[in-house]
């Protein structure tokens, strides 16, 4: 299985694809948890994505699509995964369906973790991570609105919506429920 997690930040893309990839054995990759790993190991490109991670803006798309490409190799499109955070944009979700292509696969499933703006920004400053401050968090929200909203049109053949309100477990079950009766 090939799936995409997508919602605006703070509905819960990082929790529950850490325990959905868990379940269906498929490989998690988080492009905000990459970055923060380059960013914490102070590599290269680590001191190029800091200030974007920091101010809430989106990494431009040729490091981001240069980064998942190095990641997604034949036998983690073989084994399958779950990609949390990307794509974020129109065109990330272009250079995707290229790579894959180019691996012999491609997206099965898009999970959208729908919640209420007011719930994700409380839940995010509650987190208190470097980038949620409310002025971050608002500027996040805004992104996702203009560029990732627009992926729930371009996936539309392959969108299944859950509510990611109410407890962890429950938006789990949720999910299982609706992915398993695509598969
Ligand atoms: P991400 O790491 O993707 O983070 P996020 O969208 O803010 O959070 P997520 O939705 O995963 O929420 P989480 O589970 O953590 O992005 C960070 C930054 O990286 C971006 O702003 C951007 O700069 C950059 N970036 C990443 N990908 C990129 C791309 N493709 N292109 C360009 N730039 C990119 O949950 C949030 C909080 O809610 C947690 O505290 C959690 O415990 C809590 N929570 C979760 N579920 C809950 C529930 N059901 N009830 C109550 N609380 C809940």
């Amino acid at each position: 299985m090939r799936i995409v997690i997508v919602g605006p930040p703070g509905a819960g893309k990082g929790t529950q694809a850490a325990v959905l990839s868990n379940e269906l054995g498929l490989v998690h990759i988080s492009t905000g948890d990459l970055f923060r790993a380059h960013v914490e190991g102070e590599t290269e490109l680590g001191r190029e994505v800091k200030d974007y991670l920091d101010s809430g803006a989106l990494v431009p798309d040729e490091v981001t699509n240069e980064m998942v490409s190095q990641r997604l190799t034949e036998d983690v499109c073989r084994t399958g995964f779950l990609l949390d955070g990307f794509p974020r944009t129109v065109a990330q979700a272009k250079a995707l369906e290229d790579l894959l292509r180019g691996r012999d696969c491609g997206i099965d499933t898009v999970l959208e973790l729908d919640a209420p703006e007011d719930e994700v920004v409380e839940r995010l400053v509650a987190r208190g991570r470097d980038d949620d401050t409310e002025d971050v968090i608002r500027h996040r929200q805004q992104l996702y609105r203009k560029e990732t909203a627009p992926l729930l049109e371009f996936y539309a053949d392959r969108l299944v919506t859950v509510p990611a309100v109410g407890s962890v477990p429950d938006v789990t079950a949720r999910a299982l429920d609706a992915l398993r009766a695509r598969a």
